[in-house]
């Protein structure tokens, strides 16, 4: 599985990431956030970042001279270290130790999104630690996935430990299909899908919205507005790699996690 890893950059940790970085990070570090995705072409659509609560994550030094971090799953930073990512093959250097739950509430800046402000890192409960980054960007226009768990989030924000505003952000449109220009809410409600725990509904939703985007969708949003998906994600993808806000990321065999499970 090759993904496309964004580069999410810090504007402001929770109170409870300051603690345990403590001083093991430069004042004037640049970390970065790295989800992988199969979806370059909806990055527009950001509007939050998931993490597992209770998934380890770590701070990974990628340059030194450049006082570059990357926040991900050990396992992608090991997979990382063998494809040229960090400088030394087969070295990745660890600098602080999280859950997932540590993070949640800290700003970043997420590449394309209309939110230019700036998003929240939320939890997920159903983010796979042993997939991608274990990060998690969330396009609740296209992914049924992120669809419910930002309602769900939205309608327990206390129960979860986050604020209401840090969820509540205006779902804009991006890709015009024949079932509407929102695909992941449409199937959300034509499913009958009632939360992120139902789970065959959601792999379903995810195999229909995927399609439907891919080979009947139009870009609505964005410089490539008119354009069909189809042609629009090699060139949204190449822009991305070339402003260096993106980079590829190959899944080794044997660790990938089938589409369905
Ligand atoms: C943004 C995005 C926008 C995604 C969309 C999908 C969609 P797949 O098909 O099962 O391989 N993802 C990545 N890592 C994890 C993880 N560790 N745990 C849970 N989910 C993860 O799934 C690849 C997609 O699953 C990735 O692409 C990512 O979400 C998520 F509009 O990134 B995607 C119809 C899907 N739409």
């Amino acid at each position: 599985q090759e993904y496309t890893c964004l580069k999410l950059r810090t504007l402001e940790w929770s109170e409870r990431a300051k603690e345990v970085i403590g001083d093991k990070l430069p004042a004037d570090a640049k970390v970065y956030f790295i989800p992988a995705t199969l979806r370059p072409e909806t990055m527009y659509g950001q509007t939050c970042c998931f993490v597992g609560p209770k998934v380890a994550y770590s701070v990974f030094e990628v340059s030194a001279s450049k006082k570059e971090y990357f926040v991900m799953s050990t396992r992608a930073a090991r997979n990382m270290a063998f494809q040229n990512i960090f400088p030394e093959w087969g070295v990745y250097p660890k600098v602080v130790d999280f859950v997932g739950a540590d993070l949640v509430g800290t700003r970043v800046h997420a590449p394309l999104s209309v939110h230019s402000e700036g998003v929240y890192i939320l939890p997920m409960e159903t983010v796979k630690p042993t997939k991608g980054t274990g990060v998690v960007t969330c396009v609740p226009s296209n992914s049924p996935d992120d669809y419910a768990t930002v309602l769900e989030l939205t309608k327990k924000a206390d129960y979860y430990g986050i604020k209401k505003e840090w969820v509540d952000k205006e779902i804009v449109p991006i890709i015009d299909t024949p079932m509407g220009d929102l695909s992941a809410k449409v199937l959300y409600e034509k499913l009958k899908i009632n939360s992120p725990k139902d789970v065959k509904q959601l792999t379903e939703a995810k195999e229909i919205a995927y399609k439907t985007d891919f080979y009947q969708g139009t870009m609505k949003f964005g410089p490539f507005a008119g354009t069909p998906v189809q042609d629009a994600k090699p060139l949204i993808t190449a822009q991305l790699l070339e402003s260096g806000d993106a980079f590829k990321y190959a899944e080794p065999d044997g660790q990938v996690v089938s589409r369905s499970g």
